[in-house]
């Protein structure tokens, strides 16, 4: 599969493409240490794409809220074997490297990668020469702060606006180093220096990131707003217990028109997805 054919397909309106996540991380806050070998990591991708994932997301660094960073070499170390084997024995899904780091990008796409989820929406001044250099589409996310203090105190006027303004100022960035618009997906990045009330906010306010006229991905799987609100903002109920609240905020997001969903649980995800389509027609 190559990058042009994703890019193609992510520019055509259609139902949710499924991008289910792969962390190759000890520490990630629901999969951490599940998946950190190659051969688990691949068989966990066969399975996701099995279940109806056309995109994998492997990342080899946790941005959980106060997650430690990790060096170029490391996250290297950790994702490209993944994504070479990937590659070599699942060639029907689309890889998507999630880093915000120009040089693991690179390596990434060398080893036959096809999409770049940057969290920091090309915060490393080498990522977008890395982009021109492959032709890669690339995920823009949204983020209050740094994974490391960003859920101490966000703050906003209005979140959906100041989203909106990020991205404008994002795209032309992008345009400005020869990269177009029509490269980019753009995520509000649910639980990136935001409150629950923020969440909800993005959630109720997809409508006008639609409207920028760019695939908008919406990535709620398991998150702790989602614990916040089934238990309460002390006692969230646990990462286990958020898969029925992460297909509710997934059927709303494809409601309103959200281009990828990115998700743990792909099989059940697309079976509440296959049931509304049906009731939608
Ligand atoms: N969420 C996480 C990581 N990467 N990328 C995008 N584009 N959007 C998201 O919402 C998003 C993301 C956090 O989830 P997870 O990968 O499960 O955990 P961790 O960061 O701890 O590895």
């Amino acid at each position: 599969m190559a990058a042009a054919d994703l890019l193609a397909t992510l520019n055509k309106p259609s139902d949710p493409l499924l991008m289910g996540i792969l962390n190759v991380t000890p520490d990630s806050f629901y999969d951490g240490g599940r998946y950190d070998h190659p051969e688990t990591a691949v068989a966990r991708a066969a399975a996701m794409a099995a279940e109806g994932a056309v995109l994998i997301d492997v990342g080899g660094e946790s941005t959980r809220p106060g997650a430690a960073s990790v060096d170029a070499d490391e996250e290297s170390r950790r994702v490209v074997p993944v994504v070479a084997a990937v590659v070599r024995q699942l060639p029907g899904v689309w890889i998507s490297i999630d880093t915000s780091k120009a040089v693991v990008a690179r390596r990434a796409l060398e080893a036959g990668a096809h999409l770049i989820n940057d969290v920091t929406a090309l915060r490393d001044p080498d990522m977008p020469g890395v982009l021109r250099d492959f032709g890669a589409p690339a995920v823009l996310m949204h983020m209050q702060g740094d994974p490391r203090g960003m859920q101490a105190n966000p703050v906003y006027g209005d979140v959906v606006a100041e989203i909106l303004a990020f991205f404008e100022e994002r795209l032309a960035f992008a345009s400005d180093h020869g990269l177009s618009r029509d490269r980019f997906v753009l995520d509000p990045g649910l639980g990136f220096g935001k409150t629950t009330e923020h969440n909800l906010a993005i959630l109720r306010g997809l409508d006008a990131l639609k409207a920028t006229g760019r695939p908008v991905l919406v990535g709620a799987s398991r998150k702790s707003f989602i614990g916040r609100i089934l238990g309460n903002e002390k006692d969230p109920l646990p990462t286990d217990e958020r898969l029925e609240g992460s297909l509710a905020v997934h059927l709303w997001a494809a409601a309103r028109g959200a281009r990828i969903l990115r998700v743990h649980d792909v099989a059940a995800t697309a079976r509440a997805l296959r049931l509304w389509r049906v009731l939608a027609g």
